[in-house]
């Protein structure tokens, strides 16, 4: 799958949509999702343009790997869910039902959240 750069994350990289801000660093933003599953969830996004977990895997160098998921942790740190535990989700593809295709790892807590997919 080739980059969208219409697709709403490249958006609001960009600034020309808003967003509440969770975290930013050099390698990722992080923003409140706008339909949380959770108390807390926050989706975090690399700067860069990977349509997904397998492009930004297959893709990136590894330095950009290892800022992006070091964000996805502090992101756990600063909403306090590191104390409380946290799930961690990515969706690649259609059966996933990935929506936006700009890569993104939701960070969920803030409750039990029970077993996996139960
Ligand atoms: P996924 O299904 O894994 O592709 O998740 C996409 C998530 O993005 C979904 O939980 C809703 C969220 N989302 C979609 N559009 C926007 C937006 O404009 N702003 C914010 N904050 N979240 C959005």
């Amino acid at each position: 799958m080739s980059y969208d750069n219409n697709n709403i994350f490249a958006k609001i990289l960009r600034g020309e949509i808003p967003c509440n801000k969770a975290y930013e660093d050099d390698f990722a933003l992080a923003f409140h999702d706008i339909t949380p599953s959770a108390p807390v969830h926050v989706l975090v996004i690399p700067k860069g343009e990977y349509t997904s977990f397998d492009d930004f895997t297959a893709s990136a160098p590894a330095t950009t790997i290892h800022g992006f998921f070091a964000a996805v942790q502090k992101v756990a740190q600063k909403t306090g869910v590191d104390k409380t535990g946290y799930r961690i989700i990515s969706n690649h593809g259609a059966d996933a039902s990935q929506s936006v295709p700009h890569f993104h790892v939701h960070v969920l807590g803030g409750k039990p959240m029970g077993h996996l997919l139960a």
